[in-house]
């Protein structure tokens, strides 16, 4: 995990990717992990294929967007993937994820540390444990110096305790 902490702290801006046909384990890590980053400092972009097939995690399409015109290349941009662990299983997003620098966090067994960094644990049972596992870790410190951020210290802990009930609720 360690190269991976390393890796987040390198950049300023992440485009955060799931795979193709995007479940709630993995639509839910990515909007665990924005909002981890966004308490740090860090900005991120979510992106999925819209609109969001399955009916469970439908209405959380309004935080994520399809549109990659904006994405810049540059050495303060990056991209993570989560869920899966090459750009080919992101569907329409593989190429774009190939001229980025990039990460990858999953839990499946085929998991294959494909970026600069990655997190892969093929005995956890979900990404987002993975996740959360990751902020855990990351509790004591910042990962940057905090700019330009309004939100209380317990907001982002208090939405991640929300996304676990909703996917708690789910099952
Ligand atoms: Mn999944």
């Amino acid at each position: 995990m360690q190269d991976l902490i390393t890796f987040i702290k390198s950049y300023d801006h992440f485009y955060i990717f799931g795979h193709r046909d995007p479940d709630a384990d993995c639509i839910c890590s990515q909007l665990a992990l924005s909002m981890f980053l966004s308490r740090n400092g860090i900005q991120s972009t979510l992106f999925a294929e819209l609109p969001l097939r399955r009916p469970e995690i439908a209405e959380l399409g309004k935080y994520f967007t399809d549109c990659t015109d904006d994405i810049s290349r540059n050495n303060k941009t990056a991209a993570i993937i989560l869920d899966c662990s090459t750009p080919k299983r992101t569907g329409k997003f593989a190429e774009i994820i190939k001229s980025l620098s990039y990460a990858v966090i999953d839990h499946h067994k085929t998991g294959e540390l494909t970026g600069a960094a990655g997190y892969i644990d093929p005995d956890a049972p979900s990404t987002t444990l993975l996740v959360h596992r990751l902020i855990k870790k990351c509790s004591r410190f910042l990962l940057k110096r905090r700019q330009n951020s309004f939100l209380p210290d317990s907001a982002p802990t208090q939405g991640f305790s929300d996304i676990l009930k909703r996917i708690h609720q789910m099952r």
